[in-house]
């Protein structure tokens, strides 16, 4: 492929964010094209995000991309807290007649991709050397090489979906940005292994020897974590190693056990809690973790990127059929309210939750007085589980 291509709005990113701005345009009739600077198989298969809200679910129902998720995804109506040996239900159901759905972002993006294709809409893959040109004027540009060949994206509107390790944001102008970031002591071993889960709903574990979480992909795939070193070495982690300390973090007083199997994939990820504000530059938007990271333990990131979506799809659509750039210029401010409210109920989430080195116990008394409000105080659990299920959209 080469030369030169005219669309409205030129998409940068074949994660969650760039294909669902890229689906939410389509039903409204606005032309886009996607790039992506891996294959399809690559972000078809890479282990990521597990848990959707409430109003996730319902929007890939609503734009007609929801039937696989309907039928294999796992409605969960509460999750576990467990502590000093003993687990706690969050029930989100009781309290915010809310729930969440257990369905791999892998999934999300298989859906997203083949409803694209199947109207005619363009992703390229395996793009290089991808530049964001002139979004401080009307005709921004979109530079790139595909097949070795030059090729330029002529546009209204750029998105930056392009994640965190994208080119969107560093492209723009130093200075027109405010960065606000926290980096943790600490990551997550990751599995994914052919063991049946050992409960039908993910546990949250707060342990001495540090947080474990377990969750699922399906009925027989469970994903697991563990808290260890930024710069934990996998190789010191054989499948035996890793079993017995997710035994150890997840035991109760009573008879639970985990069940195992062949481990199929590792990784370690780390943690950080990052904005850039504005999420905008000229005709550039950033959405997605091109713009924002939380700390995994919220379960916020997906969902997250695809709020920012939202609020975007509906500004590109005051502004073709209304011809209104006041959606637009607020698209920054909108999203940047319910991020900061992730934000917080990452961190807070990742500070109960993990244990901190050092220190005299303060620390774990704190987390542990902290877990018996959540799980004994209504309220603090309605805050827990409107947060987790989702707050409502503006
Ligand atoms: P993505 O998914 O990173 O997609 C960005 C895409 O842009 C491509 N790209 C480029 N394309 C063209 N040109 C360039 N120069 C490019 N540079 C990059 C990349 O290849 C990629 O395909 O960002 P997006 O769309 O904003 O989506 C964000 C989510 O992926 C992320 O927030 C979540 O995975 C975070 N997350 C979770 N989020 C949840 O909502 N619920 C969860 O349960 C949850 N668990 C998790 C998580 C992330 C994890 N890791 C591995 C970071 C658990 C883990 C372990
Ligand atoms: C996952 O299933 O991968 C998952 C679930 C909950 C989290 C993070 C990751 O908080």
């Amino acid at each position: 492929m080469s030369g030169a291509i005219r669309t409205q709005v030129g998409i940068v990113g074949a994660g969650p964010a760039g294909l669902m701005l890229a689906h939410l345009l389509h039903l409204e009739g606005i032309a886009t094209v996607v790039i992506e600077a891996r294959s399809r198989e690559h972000v078809e298969t890479r282990v990521r995000a597990g848990v959707l809200e409430q109003g996730t679910a319902e929007l890939l129902v609503e734009t007609g991309v929801g039937e696989r998720m309907q039928r294999q995804g796992m409605v969960h109506r509460g999750i576990e807290l467990r502590f000093n040996g003993q687990g706690h239900r969050i029930d989100f159901h009781d309290l915010t007649g809310r729930s969440i759905t257990v369905y791999g972002q892998p999934e999300v993006v298989k859906d997203l991709i083949q409803a694209r294709l199947s109207y005619g809409g363009e992703i390229i893959f395996e793009v290089e050397n991808v530049a964001a040109r002139d979004f401080d004027s009307a005709q921004p540009r979109i530079v790139f090489q595909a097949g070795g060949e030059p090729c330029e994206i002529a546009c209204d509107f750029i998105a930056g979906c392009d994640g965190f390790h994208g080119i969107c944001r560093p492209s723009i102008p130093e200075g027109a940005l405010t960065i606000y970031e926290r980096l943790y002591p600490f990551a997550w071993l990751g599995i994914l292994a052919e063991a049946p889960p050992a409960s039908e709903e993910l546990i949250y574990a707060n342990h001495e020897r540090g947080f474990a979480l377990m969750s699922m992909r399906t009925p027989a795939i469970s994903r697991l974590y563990l808290q260890c070193q930024p710069d934990e070495d996998l190789a010191n982690w054989p499948d035996r190693r890793i079993w017995d300390e997710m035994q150890m973090r997840f035991q109760t007083s009573g008879s639970f056990c985990l069940t195992e199997g062949p481990i199929l994939q590792k990784g370690v990820t780390g943690m950080r809690s990052f904005v850039a504000e504005p999420m905008q530059c000229g005709r550039l938007f950033l959405a997605g973790d091109a713009a924002h990271i939380v700390p995994p333990t919220g379960a916020k990131g997906m969902n997250l990127a695809i709020a920012d979506v939202r609020v975007l799809a509906r500004a590109f659509r005051a502004f073709y059929g209304a011809g209104s750039e006041d959606e637009l210029h607020r698209y920054s401010a909108t999203c940047l309210r319910r991020v900061w409210r992730a934000q917080h109920f990452s961190w807070w989430m990742t500070s109960m939750l993990h244990r901190a080195e050092g220190g005299d116990g303060f620390d774990y008394r704190r987390q542990i007085a902290e877990l018996e409000n959540v799980t004994t105080s209504r309220a603090a659990a309605t805050n827990l589980a409107e947060n987790y299920t989702g707050l409502p959209f503006d």
